[in-house]
């Protein structure tokens, strides 16, 4: 089928000349072309249809063995010049990235299908949006795109319309040959070429790759801030809603934060949370001065393990239709579950390799065998969350009062803190850290140093993405508060001093009271922190020393911080900004002062 928009037909012709698909197809976007996708599915064995009484629109898949989980090894960021990537960015130049994976893509559509799915990131038409167009041979690409963005005819028009420009996304499966896998951006070209991956973060395009590592650079020339940030609402008794965007590393619970549920105390002084987005945040500067930020995805791609009633009810709530699940467990009657999950361990299964699974298995080493794989995965349209907010569809988003960095610090910093201004805010970004768990790769305690939770995620120099942020603060007025959070903090016996989860609102409420110049705070070495007595505490009876310890400042362990984040910085020569050396001088002389 020929467009009318000259270059999207040009570039699908040398798609298709590379990847000799048998045909193509044009998504829609439509029901029924889902049901088609799913029936095809199910035949295959691609999909298995999950039990429709308990789980209506519910469907199951397997990835590879060896396709679990983003490979950032595989990641490149392709610039003629190695210095635009970067010191933390995998690099090739364009030449060798194309060269490489079409050595892959050629003819590994040969028997298969082409599907086109023109997609938006952010609501269709809105200024903050932008539009791709995903080339795929995976009807499991198709149906979770379907999910995660706004896709299909209504785009396809608004693209003609326009004549305007897009992100070419080219997926192809080839053979899921971990040593045949490319994941490649290419940001002078507005293209991403994925090749020989099946999962999520690697294929589905619209999400790291684009929102994140293609939207980024293009924010940079353009002016806005692509970030990987959850987007909340918090209600106060007077019905006023204060917005914050807040970036963890992967594995500090984005997706619980963003749909906190109230402790009782604070629920019954009227306080509600209002869900905007769990990973992705586009953010620019309006007329009136101030950052507003949407989300611009249309689902949720979240981790199963480990999320239950307890640690996420309104997720819980809105896995029970139209969800993809993924790598977990599927039970006897069809519905599924995994390691950390609501009801009783199953007693039987297959698990998510497809083998049979009983409770109490081990491997050859003696290690367990979990019925879910632990990064198994489930894609859900957003609009499931009991507590979305009616803002999704705004196109100019919500207006943000805080920014909120956080890590995995056992020792280190305090419950929270409030950086001095926005410079001194990009330094807390900008130097932010998490310590890996069993979960991660790697050693356990480890610090990784991961600004604004952009390590893997950044399309260009971080020299000059830190820049970007400075710049941008001088535009604003006023801009954000800049806060720090450490959920994480153990006490002299390993043991977490603060409960988390629904708890962390009301250090949210003070964020959000210190954003309206409500409550006083105290001045330390590190930034603001609050005042005794005015984190409200009702409902919640911690050990006789506990707020202390949480709030204590550590001479020892911010001198060893401050050696830690000269190496780091280290990585980036003169592309670092002189603003972050004055913030590095001066908290060393704090420090030494204490
Ligand atoms: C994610 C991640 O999947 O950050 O969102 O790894
Ligand atoms: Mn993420």
């Amino acid at each position: 089928m020929n467009r009318k928009h000259k270059g999207l037909n040009k570039w699908i012709k040398e798609c298709a000349t590379l990847c000799q698909p048998d045909k193509i197809v044009w998504i829609n976007g439509s029901e029924e072309e889902k049901n088609q996708l799913e029936k095809e599915a199910f035949k295959t064995g691609e999909l298995i249809q999950l039990n429709q009484k308990k789980m209506p629109g519910c469907v199951y898949h397997n990835t590879a063995v060896n396709d679990v989980a983003r490979t950032e090894k595989l990641t490149f960021i392709c610039t003629k010049n190695k210095r635009d990537a970067g010191p933390t960015n995998n690099w090739m130049t364009p030449k060798e990235g194309y060269n490489k994976a079409a050595e892959i893509f050629k003819g590994s559509m040969k028997g298969r299908t082409m599907y086109v799915i023109p997609f938006s990131m952010g609501p269709v038409g809105s200024p903050f949006s932008k539009i791709g167009v995903e080339l795929t041979d995976s009807i499991y690409v198709v149906l979770n795109m379907r999910i995660m963005t706004r896709m299909g005819k209504e785009v396809l028009d608004r693209l003609e319309k326009t004549n305007g420009d897009f992100t070419k996304c080219l997926h192809g499966k080839a053979e899921l040959d971990i040593n045949r896998r490319l994941i490649l951006h290419f940001p002078e070209d507005n293209t991403i070429w994925s090749v020989g991956s099946g999962y999520g973060g690697n294929v589905l395009l619209g999400k790291k790759c684009l929102a994140l590592r293609i939207a980024s650079a293009l924010g940079k020339k353009e002016g806005w801030m692509a970030e990987h940030m959850l987007i909340m609402g918090i209600e106060d008794p007077s019905g006023y809603i204060g917005y914050i965007a807040a970036a963890f590393p992967s594995a500090c619970g984005k997706t619980n934060l963003a749909m906190l549920i109230p402790p009782e105390g604070l629920k019954r002084k009227g306080y509600r949370i209002w869900t905007v987005g769990d990973d992705i945040a586009w953010m620019r500067i309006d007329s009136d001065g101030k950052l507003w930020a949407i989300n611009p995805e249309n689902g949720l791609f979240g981790v199963g393990p480990g999320t239950n009633a307890k640690t996420n009810l309104n997720m819980m709530e809105a896995l029970k239709k139209d969800t993809i699940f993924t790598n977990v467990l599927l039970k006897p009657d069809k519905t599924v579950w995994w390691e950390g999950g609501d009801g009783s361990q199953p007693r039987s299964g297959m698990d998510w390799q497809g083998r049979p699974w009983k409770p109490g298995q081990v491997d050859e080493h003696g290690q367990p065998v979990t019925g879910a794989h632990p990064n198994a995965r489930f894609t859900v349209p957003i609009k499931n969350v009991p507590c979305i907010t009616n803002r999704l569809d705004h196109h100019h988003g919500v207006p943000i009062s805080a920014i909120v960095f956080g890590g995995r610090r056992a020792k280190l910093a305090p419950l929270v803190y409030e950086s001095f201004d926005w410079q001194h805010g990009v330094f807390v970004g900008a130097t932010m850290a998490s310590e890996r768990t069993a979960a991660q790769f790697g050693k356990v305690g480890e610090v990784r140093r991961d600004p604004m939770a952009m390590l893997p995620f950044c399309g260009y120099n971080m020299g000059d993405y830190f820049k970007h942020w400075l710049k941008k603060g001088k535009k604003m007025s006023p801009a954000p508060k800049v806060f720090h959070v450490n959920w994480f903090k153990k006490d002299e016996n390993d043991k977490f001093m603060w409960p988390g989860f629904s708890d962390n609102l009301r250090v949210l409420e003070w964020i959000i009271d210190r954003c309206r110049d409500q409550v006083s705070a105290k001045k330390t070495a590190i930034g603001y922190i609050p005042n005794e007595g005015d984190l409200d505490m009702t409902g919640l009876k911690l050990p006789k020393g506990t707020m202390k310890k949480l709030f204590a400042i550590n001479k020892a362990a911010w001198r060893d911080e401050l050696v830690s984040i000269a190496e780091f910085f280290k990585k980036f020569g003169q592309d670092l900004p002189k603003e972050l050396r004055a913030e590095y001088k001066a908290l060393e002389k704090r420090i030494a002062k204490l």
